[in-house]
């Protein structure tokens, strides 16, 4: 009775090596190469959707060659993480913030400076203009290949103890922020205790009353239903926060120049397919967290002013180590809009 359950099981390990070895074996021989794309938010978020048409495109153009996976949620890992990994070419493309990568390259720091962007097209001139193509040279130095520049949003404040209004209100609280220092530096200066923490874990670390409140943009705020144990919700805007759509430098290098073009163009498709999904959520999905039955509160001008100038030392501070030329060249190109 035992040695039949052992040949059984002998047989069955055996028979799953051996079709893993065929299934190997079939993968190789249809000269597929899996494209593992990572990103922290869920599917129907903007980097989702964009991430979803880049696998769209280059399967419709290089099916034979290439299998996209998305994997959302950080599944294969938080932000830094999974950058590092695509830097060091174990990971092959990675959707993430650029405020976890400042060290790195800190040039990227200047979006992290508050109410620097007025509006979307100023935003969209910026990311396809030449700061951005200075930016991408240098990650490619980084071992990244930028595929394109997809979007957070304009990141807004939760928490669960009051209706903040003004800067003032949030002293106290607990905020959890990004992994950079402008943004700790930034609720330090109102007076909140900031909380450095990966994205990942904010959910729980919100539920469990660990942290009082984070900052995120409205489209996330809803999708990752922050508003459920932050019931108040203020549209800050306070920081206009772009995402990274990042490739291994090395896989992209061993492309032909046909792929890399057909690469490099679906980036840039999916990246304006992110950026339209997300802006369109940041407008629809205030209703949606308050039909939730959470407290949504749009500052006034007074209010928004206030915030500009409680935030406007933090600039200061940073200009030296982001370099005032990035500052001006980037403020000149939204001066336009
Ligand atoms: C998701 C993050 C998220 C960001 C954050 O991976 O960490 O708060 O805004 O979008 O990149």
């Amino acid at each position: 009775m035992k040695k039949s359950i052992t040949k059984k099981i002998v047989a069955a390990v055996v028979g799953t090596m051996l079709f893993g070895a065929l299934a190997a074996t079939t993968a190789m021989a249809d000269g597929q190469k899996v494209i593992k794309i990572s990103y922290g938010l869920v599917k129907e978020s903007g980097e989702g959707t964009g991430a979803a048409k880049f696998e769209e495109l280059i399967e419709e153009k290089l099916g034979d060659k290439f299998d996209v996976q998305c994997y959302s949620d950080a599944q294969l890992g938080d932000d830094l993480k999974s950058t590092q990994a695509v830097a060091m070419g174990e990971l092959e493309c990675v959707i993430t913030s650029c405020s976890p990568l400042t060290g790195m390259c800190s040039e990227l720091l200047v979006f992290d400076l508050p109410f620097l962007f007025p509006n979307f097209d100023a935003a969209d001139a910026v990311l396809e203009g030449d700061v951005c193509s200075g930016i991408a040279e240098k990650l490619e130095g980084n071992g990244l290949h930028v595929l394109g520049w997809m979007e957070n949003g304009y990141r807004c404040l939760t928490n669960s103890k009051k209706d903040v209004h003004v800067p003032e209100d949030v002293a106290g609280l607990k905020i959890r922020t990004m992994e950079n220092e402008m943004h700790l530096a930034l609720w330090k200066e109102l007076g909140a205790v900031p909380t450095p923490m990966a994205f990942s874990e904010v959910f729980t670390a919100l539920e469990q009353g660990a942290i009082d409140g984070q900052e995120n943009p409205i489209s996330t705020i809803y999708l990752n239903k922050f508003y459920e144990p932050n019931e108040f919700v203020t549209v800050t805007n306070h920081i206009y926060s772009p995402k990274l759509f990042l490739i291994s430098a090395q896989l992209y290098n061993s492309l032909t120049d046909e792929e890399k073009a057909i690469f490099d163009e679906a980036g840039l498709e999916a990246s304006k397919v992110a950026r339209e999904t997300t802006r369109q959520q940041c407008t629809d999905y205030i209703t949606n967290i308050r039909d939730e039955g959470a407290t949504v509160t749009e500052l006034t001008d007074e209010e928004h002013q206030a915030w500009v100038d409680a935030t406007a030392a933090v600039k200061d501070q940073y200009m030296d180590t982001i370099g005032a030329d990035l500052v001006k060249a980037v403020e000149d190109v939204c001066a336009q809009y």
